[in-house]
């Protein structure tokens, strides 16, 4: 049902959720067949500042949800149709779903049907008439918990970049996003300089160390609306919007000659490792994939002219 533009949408979301710059506001999805019910349920999330869309019709559910995107759902058992937990297990037969908290908030607190809920998808159980303290309570340690979560399997542990595959979903939407204003684009391959040898000689937690301060000096002199991941072991891509091929030279050379001045303490003194780039600027004929083999392509050659330099 999500379209590859809804899909990349969400995963911009999601991305911009982990970049750990602001924190977005708290989006709640209410699924409540009684309007009188879904509005008392609204004003009290919205007492503690957690933002709400309430639906009353089930199957309007998964729209919802890509439409709004919200952090957590609160689900009324009884509904004409259908029950919560059948609307929960639709919802879970989505991927990008498949973790969002669902709490139920239902009349009915027979113990059976509670446990029955929370073992067919569920995370939470709150009987009405509901206290508003506690309600507001559990969604936001709910939602704060599944932010985390997000958090860390999105990114990379050693770095905290983005990791490969949130990288290229990231890419994806910057596609789909320079499409859909004929902005430019470029994207970067980086990969440091014999590597292997600085692991050779001065030990894995030292390639570690070089690794880091290398994501490191890239975050650093990005813009916000750039991205970079860790894209592999030593190499990592860097997304620009906006920039033309000379633009994203430019700031990767200076980031190049800036890298390889840093000095890297060893016992008896210290050393300094550099990198080679690939850049390519993307087209409309280009997709994703395309335009990452054009990159590496690119860094190919850089590395053949004898490395520590970028190749367009
Ligand atoms: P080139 O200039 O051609 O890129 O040579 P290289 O030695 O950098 O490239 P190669 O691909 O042969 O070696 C990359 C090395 O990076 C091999 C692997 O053990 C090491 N590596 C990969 N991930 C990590 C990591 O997380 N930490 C450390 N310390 N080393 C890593
Ligand atoms: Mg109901
Ligand atoms: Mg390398
Ligand atoms: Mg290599
Ligand atoms: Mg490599």
């Amino acid at each position: 049902f999500a379209t590859g533009t809804q899909h990349a949408a969400i995963m911009a979301r999601i991305v911009k959720l982990c970049s750990n710059e602001e924190e977005p506001a708290y989006r709640v999805l209410v699924v409540e067949d009684s309007k009188t019910a879904g509005a008392m349920i609204r004003r009290t999330l919205s007492e503690a500042g957690i933002e709400s869309l309430a639906i009353t019709r089930p199957q309007d559910v998964l729209t919802a949800l890509v439409s709004f995107q919200p952090d957590l759902v609160l689900m009324d058992m009884y509904m004409p149709g259908c029950t919560g937990v059948e609307v929960t297990r639709v919802i879970r037969q989505h991927a990008e779903f498949l973790s969002t908290p669902v709490v139920y908030l239902s009349g009915d607190s027979n113990v059976a049907l509670q446990v029955d809920a929370l073992r067919l998808g569920g995370d939470h159980f709150l009987t009405k008439p509901f206290n508003p303290v506690i309600l507001n309570a559990v969604v936001k340690s709910k939602i704060d918990r599944y932010r985390t979560l997000r958090r860390t399997m999105l990114h990379d542990s050693l770095t905290g970049l983005l990791n490969h595959t949130t990288s290229k979903q990231q890419l994806q939407s910057a596609i789909n996003a320079a499409r859909l204003d004929g902005s430019t684009l470029c994207v970067a391959m980086v990969d440091i300089d014999h590597f292997k040898s600085v692991n050779d000689t001065y030990g894995h937690p030292m390639g570690d160390h070089v690794i880091r301060s290398l994501s490191w000096l890239l975050k650093q002199r990005v813009r916000k609306t750039d991205a970079v991941g860790r894209y592999g072991g030593e190499e990592f891509v860097v997304i620009l919007p906006g920039a033309l091929s000379e633009q994203a030279y430019t700031l990767l050379d200076r980031i190049r000659v800036d890298f390889s001045r840093i000095r890297h303490p060893v016992d008896d003194g210290w050393f300094s490792s550099n990198f080679s780039g690939g850049i390519a600027q993307w087209n409309a004929d280009l997709d994703s994939e395309a335009l990452l083999k054009r990159a590496d392509e690119a860094l190919y050659q850089a590395k053949r002219a004898g490395r520590n330099r970028l190749q367009v």
